[in-house]
């Protein structure tokens, strides 16, 4: 039934390579560097052109220059700075705020997006100290505009034959990168992330396609620009960037994960996060009267951003497509009157003004029980790495089973539980051994303890409970020398013990079960969690897992 609703409603972009086939694919040659700048025709003088716009930003900049941080994010493949700007009080100083990013033309012709991180800025550097909410959002967030990912690709749309039907525009849609062995130019460089990276037909390995995905993840300076900054925003272990929105037209739609399947709830989300990012959109949609769904529900494609960003990094992340609704035709669909530039941008501004303020934790527009237990100073649903450690003081002792993150394998003996076979959420938890075959005796805990330990955590003058949700399962030899143990670790090193459950004569089966913690005595300190289990004694079989460790916001 939903295949249907969504085959029926699914667009391609078959009928717009046509179009670009007859704006001329292959490139003249030369660089971005030598060539004079490129400009919007007089009947779009509106519209920003690359030239006009790190004018316009570095403006910005000089008049707010105690909130407003303009930089190169590095060079595209012509060479041109990727510019983007930093938004916030403090502006000079990495403060531990949720930082939030948006970025636009990944494509080329997409020139509205372009426009709308324009007005962005312009809402908030204008905003500071005048307007409430913008107020509190630059003093509590940290924003991050990238403002033309793909330059190269946005000039070179302006370089057509200005006598030609639509004036000098040429539809262009890729970057500017030229493909080996081929006379066409260019790679789709929002099929050009590595997540899933050509995995489900929704990118094309043909170089002459406008969905050419690259000969391999990453193969575009400017994708790498973005994942570089990206990562880079992992910090102490986490990434700040919470939410994302990146700028396309066209369709009035605000699409979330996955691009790559029809599947709502695949095994890489889990059902809390899907849950949000309903909400979420739902939330953005109802503000400016877009369209919320699946990104596949357009069509499918594979090795876009935002399935990058969540896959890899959590992030909210979603596809704005804008203004105009879809109109079936290039030209209708990409080249708006100048004049739409400034209702369109605006009538988006409540919505981005919720998500900048909802955005530092999705999960909040769930309500106020979300609230608390997904939006503290540490949430750990096991589904990435958050860089836990095994192993930190170099002290374990056990031989084999030791804490790997990992999709458990359910084990038993005589019918009673051992290992678990699934996480309390997602695919993944924290487990003893997890690679291994159904053998109740195979990769358990042998030969003493393993240790496995966070990140850092600040704590807040008044921080909630730590919980988790755990199990520990022995064989019937075990005694009270066998052990699940969790601790607090105190910025000095000092171990305190916050949790302990043992084996015992006949065996412990494992369940899950949940932990809570009160953490009041570390209060306003930095400190880690850690995992100890032990198979103490005599050899035993020994089993254990945690998944979603949280700090609750009180
Ligand atoms: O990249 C695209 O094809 C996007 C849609 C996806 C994000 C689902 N559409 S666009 O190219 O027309 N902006
Ligand atoms: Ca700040
Ligand atoms: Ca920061
Ligand atoms: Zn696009
Ligand atoms: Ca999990």
């Amino acid at each position: 039934m939903r295949s249907v609703t969504r085959l029926s409603r699914r667009r391609t972009l078959g009928a717009l390579v046509l179009a670009i086939a007859a704006s001329g694919a292959v490139a003249p040659a030369g660089g971005g560097s030598t060539a004079a700048a490129a400009e919007f025709p007089s009947y779009d003088a509106r519209y920003h052109s690359y030239r006009e716009m790190v004018a316009e930003i570095k403006a910005v900049e000089a008049a707010h220059p105690d909130i407003v941080d303009v930089f190169s994010m590095g060079k595209s493949y012509e060479g041109r700075e990727i510019w983007a700007a930093k938004i916030s009080d403090n502006v000079k100083v990495d403060e531990n705020e949720p930082e939030i990013l948006f970025d636009s033309l990944h494509h080329a012709r997409e020139h509205m997006g372009l426009e709308q991180t324009l007005y962005l800025l312009g809402q908030l550097a204008d905003g500071w100290g005048t307007d409430t909410a913008v107020t509190s959002i630059i003093r509590y967030r940290e924003i991050w505009i990238v403002f033309a990912l793909n330059p190269d690709g946005a000039e070179y749309d302006l370089t057509g034959d200005p006598d030609g039907p639509r004036g000098p525009y040429r539809a262009w849609r890729k970057n500017r990168q030229p493909n080996a062995g081929s006379s066409y130019v260019g790679t789709d460089i929002n099929r050009n992330y590595d997540y899933r990276w050509a995995c489900c037909g929704g990118s094309s390995g043909d170089r002459s396609s406008i969905t050419y995905r690259g000969p391999e993840p990453f193969s575009a300076p400017e994708t790498r620009v973005m994942r570089d900054f990206v990562n880079s925003r992992v910090v102490n272990g986490q990434q700040q960037i919470r939410a994302h929105i990146t700028f396309h037209t066209n369709g009035e739609l605000i699409l979330f994960p996955y691009g790559y399947t029809y599947t709502d709830i695949p095994v890489d989300m889990t059902s809390d996060d899907y849950r949000a990012f309903v909400a979420f959109a739902k939330g953005q949609a109802s503000r400016n009267g877009y369209v919320a769904k699946q990104s596949s529900a357009l069509y499918v494609t594979d090795g876009d951003q935002i399935d990058w960003m969540y896959g890899r990094h959590r992030i909210f992340s979603f596809t704005w497509e804008l203004y105009p609704p879809e109109q079936g035709t290039v030209w209708g669909d990409h080249y708006p009157a100048d004049e739409q530039i400034a209702p369109q941008t605006a009538r988006n501004r409540s919505a981005l003004l919720y998500f900048m303020t909802y955005g530092d934790c999705a999960w909040r527009t769930l309500g106020t029980a979300y609230r608390t237990t997904h939006c503290g100073p540490f949430n750990d649903d096991l589904e990435i790495s958050r860089f836990w450690r095994r192993d930190p003081n170099g002290t374990d002792t056990a031989t084999t089973g030791a804490w790997q993150r990992g999709d458990p394998v359910a084990t038993s003996v005589s019918r009673r539980p051992k290992q678990l076979g699934s996480a309390t959420s997602g695919r993944y938890l924290m487990v003893t051994g997890a690679a291994l075959g159904s053998t109740a005796s195979a990769n358990d805990v042998d030969g003493g303890t393993s240790t496995v330990r966070s990140v850092t955590i600040p704590l807040p003058a008044a921080p909630g409970d730590l919980t988790f949700r755990w199990f520990f399962g022995t064989h019937y030899a075990s005694t009270t020398q066998d052990s699940l143990r969790a601790w607090i670790e105190a910025p000095d090193g000092t171990r305190t013990v916050v949790f302990q459950k043992s084996g015992a004569a006949g065996g412990v089966d494992a369940a899950w079960a949940t932990a809570r913690i009160d953490l009041a005595r570390w209060a306003g300190r930095t400190v880690r969690i850690g995992f100890s289990v032990t198979d103490g004694g005599a050899d035993n079989l020994v089993e254990a897992g945690f998944d979603d460790v949280r700090v609750e916001r009180p």
